[in-house]
């Protein structure tokens, strides 16, 4: 059989890397990065380069499993899978009703597959609870644009990285966790001026112009500072503000509420730093702000964004070239998830409890109206609160692995305890959560199946099939046809017959909303467009040709009034404090290029397990280190108010005395974060807990 080249997007990170992928039957021959695709221009990281090892690990699940009375798991064929499945929940439903199951799906899976397991469970089995672990991650910019904007939009396109003279990051560390968009970063020629705003000093505030340690979590004392100098110094675009924004005149009193040696002391950063910072923002020609998880995942964590955003409203740089309020993305298809995966928003971005939104869904679906649940899921961390509580007694995981990334372990694993099935559907029988479940279901990685991803810039790429999955394993999308089948419920899903089939059903769906594809013509031409950012409308016009699009360019804003909103609160007292108990901030986060979160995929690529740490590492600074008596590599006991842990030290530059920094890619580090939520979000607070060090 002929070679054939096959282009497919990267299920990693964020930034939507496009991979060309030669095969010849079911045998790959090479991976390169494509040259063309507009996001990464022949580059990848080492993740991308080494997409498909983990799929062909002997590790991988090949067949259903069944959990014995023993305890042991026995091997099934689908059909007694499904038929497991459907007994199960529909035993819990009719016992106690729909709102006691649940799911928890991902920013990991094709959008037809959210698209298609969202309607099935809601619309088609009746489930009304199920959310994703996009919560763990963007819920606080996605509520923060819609507040802000009206819509979840993230406004940039890459070009942005190239065309802006004042870069500032705050509580995002690029350089390792979306390479290849440092390359966009790279190839500005405008001898950009870059500020890293981060406690520690990561890997991109070394390539930074400026780095302001700031204090953990004193980022909204930082972003209101600023704009009281802006006002102080009226450097306001007062035409931008009184044509395309509300509320300002409120904001404007809250902040001049605030002294700025208040803020110059919670952050850490003195009265100056502030001033100057405020002035750069000033005088840039096109200043732009990037947050990531350093911000979303905070107490405060909305607020914060919303902070960034007012800075961005109130000097006018939104909607220009090389300006914006950006919150780059995580998960390779968190932004798919945020509007067609049917969790916390109905299909397109619609809502649950718009009796309009649900009548034309149900209109477009030709189902009954009544199908579509009329109040929201309860989000994650209400799902699992109630799965302790003995409410829901029946989950089914997808694509994620809380039983290592969630914030609270210790309640997941006795919320576990509680309930009656649970279902875990992944690549890997052997992940700490697949571990726990009465039923394994045994996935498609995404190099075996198809669909479209939505990167950081709203960029819509290919994900096509190169390889068959081993043994048994199916699509997630076969999975859930399946499941749907022996539900009973088959026949509401018979147009969702493939993939691409569904994303027709999508653009429908999505027209006349902001993320808008109705004018997409199939697949193909996202190929042949290399990858196209929404909005798409039918008829879209010349503003829609171009490889680089950004939005709000005409200042309309989509709230009801066309207006952006300034949002705004007091400051919220920290969830715990430090104390002569627990004197040391734990910070948490990525650790390095190679590695991916739980590591269920990068842990099984010989090359990155041998050029990262096998075991759990703490990193400290030398000051804390020489006063507790530890050096590199010594063994330390990290003890918080929930948890405690071994794990070896590491000497490091990069903190601050009376911090320490673990990453999330090991099992032990979540033992140790404190539970804590952003009110609007709900999303967890993973970068702040109060934990002491012994060594051992
Ligand atoms: N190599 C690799 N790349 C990845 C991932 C991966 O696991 N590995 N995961 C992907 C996903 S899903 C995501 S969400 C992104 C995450 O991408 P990032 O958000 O860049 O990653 P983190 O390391 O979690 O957090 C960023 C920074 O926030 C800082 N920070 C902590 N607390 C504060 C604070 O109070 N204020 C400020 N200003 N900064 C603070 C931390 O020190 C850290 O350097 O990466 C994506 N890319
Ligand atoms: N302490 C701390 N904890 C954190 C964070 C932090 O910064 N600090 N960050 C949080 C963030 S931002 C995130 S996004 C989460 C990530 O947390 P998780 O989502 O739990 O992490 P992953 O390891 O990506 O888990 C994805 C799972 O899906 C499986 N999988 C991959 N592709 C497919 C597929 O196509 N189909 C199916 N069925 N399965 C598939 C993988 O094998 C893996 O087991 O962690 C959060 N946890
Ligand atoms: S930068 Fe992200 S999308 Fe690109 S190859 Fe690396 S992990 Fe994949
Ligand atoms: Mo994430």
């Amino acid at each position: 059989m002929a070679e054939q080249v096959k282009r497919t997007t990267c299920s990693y990170c964020s930034v939507g890397c496009n991979l060309d992928i030669t095969i010849r039957e079911d045998e790959t021959l090479s991976l390169k990065p494509n040259k063309e695709y507009p996001v990464n221009e022949g580059f990848c990281c080492v993740k991308g380069f080494h997409l498909l090892v983990p799929f062909q690990s002997s590790e991988r699940g090949t067949a259903p499993l069944l959990r014995q009375k023993n305890g042991d798991y026995k091997t099934v064929d689908w059909d007694e899978a499904y038929q497991k499945f459907a007994d199960g929940f529909k035993s819990i439903i009719a016992e106690h009703g729909p709102e006691s199951v649940a799911f928890l799906s991902t920013g990991q899976m094709p959008m037809e597959e959210m698209a298609l397991l969202g309607s099935a469970a809601k619309f088609g089995m009746g489930w009304i609870h199920g959310d994703g672990n996009t919560r763990q991650c963007m819920a606080t910019a996605a509520v923060a644009y819609k507040q802000s904007f009206g819509f979840d939009a993230p406004p940039f396109c890459y070009e942005d990285f190239e065309l802006s003279d004042l870069l500032i990051f705050i509580g995002a560390n690029p350089v390792i966790n979306h390479p290849i968009i440092w390359n966009h970063v790279k190839k500005n020629t405008r001898n950009p001026f870059i500020i890293v705003i981060d406690p520690r000093m990561t890997e991109t505030a070394e390539q930074a112009s400026l780095h302001l340690a700031v204090n953990p979590k004193s980022d909204l004392a930082l972003l209101y500072g600023i704009a009281r100098v802006l006002i102080e110094k009226e450097w306001l675009d007062n035409a931008f503000i009184e044509q395309h924004t509300e509320d300002f005149e409120i904001f404007r009193s809250h902040v001049m509420g605030i002294p700025l040696e208040e803020a110059g002391k919670k952050t850490g950063l003195g009265v100056d730093a502030i001033y100057s910072l405020a002035e750069r923002i000033h005088q840039a020609k096109a200043p732009s702000f990037w947050w990531t998880m350093g911000v979303n995942q905070s107490h405060q964590a909305t607020r914060t964004a919303q902070g960034i955003i007012n800075l961005a409203l109130m000097t006018g740089n939104i909607g220009k070239p090389g300006t914006g309020a950006n919150s780059i993305t995580g998960q390779a298809n968190a932004m798919g998830s945020r509007l067609y995966s049917n969790t916390t928003s109905l299909l397109g971005g619609h809502s649950f409890t718009s009796e309009n939104d649900r009548k034309k869904i149900a209109g477009i679906l030709q189902i009954p109206v009544e199908r579509i649940p009329d109040k929201n899921s309860l989000p994650y961390n209400k799902i699992l609160e109630q799965v302790r509580d003995g409410f829901i007694k029946g989950l089914w995981i997808i694509a994620t692995n809380p039983a290592h990334s969630w914030i609270n372990k210790t309640e997941f694993f006795d919320s576990l305890k509680q309930l009656d099935f649970l279902v875990v559907q992944d690549l890997f029988p052997g992940t700490e959560t697949a571990q726990c479940a009465d039923l394994f279901l045994p996935a498609a990685g995404s190099a075996e199946k198809s669909g479209t991803f939505i990167n950081s810039e709203r960029r819509i790429g290919i994900v096509q099939k190169v390889k068959n999955p081993p043994g048994k394993a199916k699509s997630d999308f076969d999975i859930f046809l399946g499941i749907a089948e022996a539900w009973g419920c088959g026949d509401m899903f018979v147009k969702w017959s493939d993939p691409e089939a569904v994303f027709r059903i999508l653009q429908q769906i999505s027209r006349g909303q902001p993320c808008d594809i109705s004018g997409i013509q199939g697949y193909k031409m996202i190929i042949d467009r290399l990858g196209i950012q929404w909005p798409y409308p039918q008829n879209a016009g010349a503003e829609c040709d171009g490889l680089h699009r950004r939005l709000f360019a005409d200042g309309r804003f989509y709230t009801p009034t066309g207006r952006a909103k300034f949002l705004f609160d007091d400051f919220a007292e920290l969830p715990e404090n430090t104390d002569s108990e627990y004197p040391l901030v734990l910070i948490t986060g990525r650790g390095s290029v190679m590695q991916f979160h739980t590591q269920t995929r990068t842990g099984k690529v010989p090359f990155i397990q041998k050029k990262t740490h096998a075991d759990c590492y703490v990193e400290i600074n030398s000051e804390d280190a020489e006063a507790l008596g530890l050096t590199t590599e010594s063994r330390v006991r990290v003890t918080s108010r929930r948890g405690s842990v071994e794990v070896n030290a590491i000497i490091s530059g990069s903190l601050c005395p009376g911090q320490v920094f673990m990453p999330m890619h090991y099992q032990e580090t979540n033992w140790l974060t404190m539970p804590s939520f952003d009110p609007y979000s709900g999303e967890p607070a993973y970068k702040y807990a109060a934990v002491n060090l012994k060594a051992v």
